[in-house]
């Protein structure tokens, strides 16, 4: 496969503006403290939001207001989203009680646990901007390089139920994070202390240079058989590999997954990560490190919409890209080992480790923490994390595991679940347990469509589709997103809707259960009031005519709804093989 961008030249074409602001930055400060200090606005400048995405901060505005603030001659109602780096998504329950403040006193109320297991605060005002990030670190927290053009938050299958190994995994995400963040002391400066830290020397970016990446950089680590962290959906991952004992051996490399296109431009696509080879425990900062240079040299930094590792990889192939990394290592990696995904999703209710720790998994609808009219949530996990002892783990798909709580604990935490009805939340259906969205309207501008806000719904047409057809504890994993970026993994659920209009979803059939295929598009611009009718017969064919164990995302191929992706060009347009056909026994 190879993209039409590809013909030309990176070399021939102007630099991004980007390229030049972040050159130009002085390591990443910019004007970003006049801008703060500037009480005429509750914005801030565009290259100042450009700079502050690598301190883990986004411009934002309230879009539900967009058009009343316009006609009134106001300004947009500008607030600030701000990301927190979590490797792995662990946090104490300090921590966790420090967040549930903060969201209170600076932010919308809400805590939003995302698709890589951090949290973000919402719509917080410029004048608490300062005090919400500094608050962040004084709670051995930060928002370092949660965004911006470097290597963000390193995910890391949370894995309760096999603690040793967690142990381990969890230290090299945790290595990996440390060992690529930014050196500039930029950050610190500006969020941390009130002066200059170490007296303002002349500062270097050893790994990143001072123009950092051309593009965000994703890295994960799976444990099989649990693929929660959507592994071929990130620059680099790491798949664990254990000897017969369940020790930690080393990974498999996995390199070039990437999920953002943009609607109709068929030089965008998404792309499922390839296997680049094999590598020890002790190689595994090394690799990420070398893995990244080569993209910081190679990567397109003349079109932002080309830049990631996955169109590198894709326009010089895989080949060049592993003698390029072999050559910075000076070692060859090994040849890939077995092994085998089964799921994406989470394991939810109790499980017990072998030290004889209890952790519970909870179903929460698109990672929001509120609390509401019917559903205290918020100040249900507030007086969890008071009682609680152990830890708290954010999964990949925006849930929460109470971890670590000692036998004689138990009996405590199942007393405040029951009481908060939170033992009844993962009662759903296999649909719902399975559904995931991205934020979108309001404070996402990039939003085409409802997406968070939405899925309730949604979930709620197809789940009666699925009960009626007797299915309503199956499997199928249902991902929405309010445009073409990918943010919930849309193009990787059996089910995937995205975003086109308001009120309009491409609907996407067909990825795997696993995570290792990607979905097609089914049919485009589709109203929500449509989604039934097409959606219904589907569900009911697959109910009467799958065969023993087949998945909905492998039926609706064998059924010709859908043909697998097999060129970037597949994606943007349906083509179904043979939709009326009954599948072959
Ligand atoms: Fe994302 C941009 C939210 C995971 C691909 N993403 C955005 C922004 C910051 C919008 C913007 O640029 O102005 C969204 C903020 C909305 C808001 O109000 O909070 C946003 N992305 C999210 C989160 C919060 C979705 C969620 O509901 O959980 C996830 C935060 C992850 C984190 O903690 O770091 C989130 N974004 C993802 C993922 C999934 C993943 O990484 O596992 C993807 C697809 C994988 C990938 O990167 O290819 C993803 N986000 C994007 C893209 C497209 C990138 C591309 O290569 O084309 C953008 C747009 C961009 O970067 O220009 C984007
Ligand atoms: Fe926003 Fe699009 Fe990401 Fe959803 S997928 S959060 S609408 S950028």
């Amino acid at each position: 496969m190879s993209s039409t961008s590809a013909t030309a030249t990176p070399a021939q074409q102007p630099l991004h503006k980007n390229e030049l602001l972040k050159a130009g930055s002085n390591f990443l400060r910019g004007h970003i403290l006049r801008d703060l200090a500037d009480h005429s606005t509750g914005g801030i400048t565009e290259d100042s939001a450009q700079l502050t995405k690598f301190h883990g901060i986004y411009a934002q505005d309230d879009r539900d207001l967009r058009n009343e603030r316009r006609k009134a001659g106001l300004e947009k109602a500008f607030s600030f989203m701000a990301r927190l780096r979590l490797p792995g998504g662990v946090c104490t329950t300090a921590q966790w009680l420090a967040l549930d403040r903060l969201a209170d006193e600076c932010a919308n109320g809400t805590l939003k646990l995302t698709t890589r297991q951090t949290f973000q605060f919402h719509g917080v005002l410029k004048a608490n901007l300062w005090r919400t990030i500094n608050s962040v670190n004084r709670a051995l927290l930060d928002t370092i390089a949660a965004c911006g053009d470097v290597n963000r938050n390193v995910m890391c299958n949370p894995n309760p139920e096999r603690s040793e190994l967690h142990g381990e995994v969890y230290k090299v995400a945790r290595d990996i994070s440390t060992h690529l963040l930014p050196r500039s002391s930029a950050y610190h400066e500006l969020w941390v202390g009130d002066h200059l830290v170490g007296g303002g020397e002349p500062e270097a970016e050893p790994i990143y240079g001072a123009t950092y990446l051309p593009r965000k950089f994703k890295i994960v680590v799976a444990v099989p058989p649990s693929n929660d962290v959507d592994i071929f959906a990130h620059d680099l991952g790491y798949i664990a590999i254990t000897d017969a004992s369940g020790k930690l051996v080393g990974f498999n490399v996995t390199v070039g997954g990437g999920l953002g296109m943009s609607h109709n431009q068929l030089e965008t696509f998404p792309r499922i990560a390839d296997i680049l080879g094999f590598c020890t425990v002790e190689q595994a900062v090394d690799v990420a490190e070398k893995v990244l240079v080569v993209q910081r040299d190679y990567g397109d930094r003349t079109d932002r919409k080309h830049a990631r590792l996955k169109y590198t990889i894709e326009d010089r192939g895989l080949a060049w890209f592993r003698s390029e990394v072999e050559a910075r290592l000076g070692y060859r990696l090994g040849a890939p080992r077995a092994y085998q995904f089964t799921h994406t999703g989470d394991r939810y209710g109790w499980v017990r480790s072998h030290d004889g720790r209890s952790h519970f998994t909870l179903y929460i609808m698109s990672g929001r923490i509120r609390d509401d009219a019917h559903y205290a949530l918020k100040t249900a996990l507030r007086e969890i994390a008071l009682a609680h002892k152990g830890d708290f783990r954010l999964t990949a798909n925006q849930n929460l595991i109470i971890a670590n709580i000692a036998p004689s604990d138990r009996p405590t935490i199942e007393a405040l679940l029951r009481k908060h009805r939170l033992d009844t939340a993962n009662d759903a259906s296999g649909l719902k347990l399975n559904a995931m969205s991205c934020v979108a309207l309001p404070t996402c501008g990039l939003a085409l469509a409802e997406s968070e806000r939405y899925l309730p719904e949604l979930v709620a047409l197809l789940e009666a589709e699925f009960e009626a057809a007797g299915l309503r504890h199956d499997e199928v994993t249902l991902r929405i997103t309010g445009c073409p970026n990918g943010c919930g993994r849309p193009y990787l659920a059996e089910i995937g809707f995205v975003g086109k209009s308001p009120g309009k979803y491409n609907i996407y059939l067909g990825a795997a259960f696993n995570g290792s295929r990607l979905n097609t598009l089914f049919k485009a611009n589709v109203p929500e009031n449509e989604i039934v009718g097409l959606l219904g017969p589907i569900i009911r064919r697959y109910a009467t005519e799958r065969r023993e164990g087949e998945r909905f995302g492998d039926f609706t191929i064998r059924a010709g709804y859908v043909m697998p992706t097999s060129t970037p060009q597949d994606f943007h347009e349906a083509k179904a093989a043979k939709p009326t056909a009954a599948p072959a026994p």
